[in-house]
């Protein structure tokens, strides 16, 4: 059974009351993509503007994957099956929001702003081009999980400074069992920061899987003790993720709290492109999730408010692909520097 609040304001009662409570996700589309309750109030540009964004997530995602092939980037983390808790998400912020994200999450960097010749610059092995200012994107943080804290701290810094802004913090479900995640969690609930702590849990961190990672029974209670508000939602549901990120980041915007969300989703591809997941994952788990696509949960709801047709969806793709081939071929002409020239400049 899900939990399908009848208003938005019920969207409170979805966050975990208790430890004694295992709560199922908070969805707004059933398995079909029909609405099971409360509605997010979207318009038609902006439902088609999610809907061409999950789009654009899967060609870049795709597009990605086949340049590390080529040998004309370095490495890429896939992201199919993860696009609607990152497309939800990435709707929900605002222009002057900050986004400390891992190697997954490039989709909500380019909906915040970042330009895309910058994305595959980094990746061809220019370090961080983009300015966090301009972008609302800081840097891909590597070592898992400490990015929380750099959210948090500029959480706390928007509160001080006063600024209507938000800073949102992306980890996995391996990083909720780091140190620097629970210290993050911890400063955020003490002083009241301006941040939302978004886990996409997409069941590995690489070949470790989710039951033996932890023994909590959700990643969202983890924010239970630190008196931290804490949501669990099907992110594979676009419209449930944009919800309950747009209350979550508006709370904090009003320095009402900081909320922890956990996004259940799936990994459907590698963890990397220098993974072979054959070697752990079961195939009955992937294809029970690709059964789950996100994308095919959406197009009923797209379709039923009358705002997408076939012709329209492969014109989205072309233009994707035309966007992202464009900044492959800028970030390609961007001078890589030497290894001397980034030790010079680490001083
Ligand atoms: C502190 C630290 N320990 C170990 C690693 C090696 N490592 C890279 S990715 C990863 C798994 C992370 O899993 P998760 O947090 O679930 O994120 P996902 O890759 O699934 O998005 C690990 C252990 C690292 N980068 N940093
Ligand atoms: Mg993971």
């Amino acid at each position: 059974m899900a939990v399908t609040a009848r208003s938005f304001e019920q969207l409170l009662a979805a966050s975990i009351p208790s430890l004694a409570c295992t709560p199922e996700p908070f969805q707004v589309l059933d398995a079909e993509g029909r609405v099971l309750g409360y509605e997010p109030e979207l318009s038609d540009a902006q439902v088609a503007d999610m809907y061409r964004w999950m789009i654009f997530g899967r060609q870049l995602d795709q597009r990605g994957l086949q340049l590390q092939r080529q040998g004309r980037v370095g490495v890429w983390g896939p992201m199919i099956g993860q696009e609607a808790a990152q497309v939800g998400l990435g709707m929900a912020l605002r222009p002057g929001d900050w986004v400390f994200p891992s190697y997954r999450e490039s989709i909500v960097l380019c909906i915040q702003g970042l330009d895309l010749i910058d994305l595959f610059a980094y990746y061809r092995g220019l370090y961080w081009p983009a300015d966090p200012n301009a972008s609302g994107a800081f840097p891909i943080q590597i070592v898992i999980g400490d990015q929380s804290l750099h959210a948090v701290g500029a959480g706390m810094g928007f509160a001080l400074q006063q600024q209507p802004h938000v800073a949102v913090g992306v980890i996995g479900d391996g990083a909720t069992s780091e140190g620097d995640f629970l210290e993050a969690l911890n400063f955020s609930g003490v002083f009241n920061a301006q941040t939302v702590l978004v886990v996409q849990n997409n069941q590995w961190a690489i070949s470790m899987p989710r039951s033996r990672q932890t023994a909590s029974q959700t990643l969202a209670q983890k924010g239970l003790a630190q008196g931290v508000t804490s949501v669990l939602v099907d992110g594979n549901d676009a419209l449930a993720m944009y919800a309950v990120s747009h209350w979550a980041i508006q709370r904090a915007r009003e320095r009402q709290g900081p909320t922890l969300i956990e996004a259940l989703t799936y990994r459907i591809g590698a963890h990397t492109t220098a993974d072979d997941p054959r070697r752990y994952q079961p195939p009955e788990e992937i294809e029970h999730w690709r059964a789950r696509d996100p994308l095919a949960r959406l197009r009923p709801y797209v379709e039923r408010r009358g705002l997408r047709d076939a012709e329209g969806e492969e014109a989205m793709i072309a233009e994707s692909l035309a966007r992202i081939d464009a900044a492959v071929a800028e970030a390609e002409s961007r001078p890589i520097p030497s290894l001397d020239a980034y030790i010079q400049a680490a001083g």
